[in-house]
C-alpha cells in the first residue's frame, strides 16, 4: 500500500453518547435589585445589557428563566459562583441547574 491509498477503518467504533447538557435557571425573589441581577448576568455568562434584561424580566415576570446551557461542570459552576454573588450582597438570588431532557 502507497502513501495514498486509504485505509479501510476496521477498529471497533462504539457509538458513543454526546454529555448531555445542562440548563442554568434563574429564580426570581422578591428582594434581590433588578440591576443587580443584570450586573451578574453580564458578568457571569457573558450577556450583553440588553439580553440580560430580558432574562431578568422574564424571571421576575414568570418565576423562573433559562439563562443558557453547558455541560453539567460549567452550568454548576456557572451557578454557584452568581448565586455566591448575590449571597456576598446579603441577597437571596439563586440559580439552579438542571439536565435537558
Ligand atoms: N423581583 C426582584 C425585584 O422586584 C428582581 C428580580 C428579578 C430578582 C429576577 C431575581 O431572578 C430575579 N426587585
Amino acid at each position: 500500500m502507497n502513501e495514498t491509498d486509504i485505509k479501510p477503518r476496521t477498529e471497533a467504533r462504539p457509538k458513543v453518547e454526546r454529555p448531555r447538557l445542562h440548563k442554568v435557571i434563574l429564580l426570581n425573589d422578591d428582594y434581590t435589585p433588578r440591576e443587580f441581577v443584570v450586573k451578574v448576568l453580564s458578568a457571569e455568562f457573558q450577556m450583553g445589557e440588553d439580553q440580560a434584561h430580558r432574562v431578568m424580566m422574564t424571571a421576575h415576570r414568570k418565576g423562573a428563566c433559562v439563562v443558557a446551557v453547558y455541560t453539567r461542570d460549567v452550568a454548576e459552576t456557572k451557578a454557584s459562583r452568581a448565586t455566591e454573588a448575590g449571597r456576598r450582597k446579603g441577597y437571596p438570588l439563586m440559580f439552579t441547574t438542571e439536565p435537558e431532557e
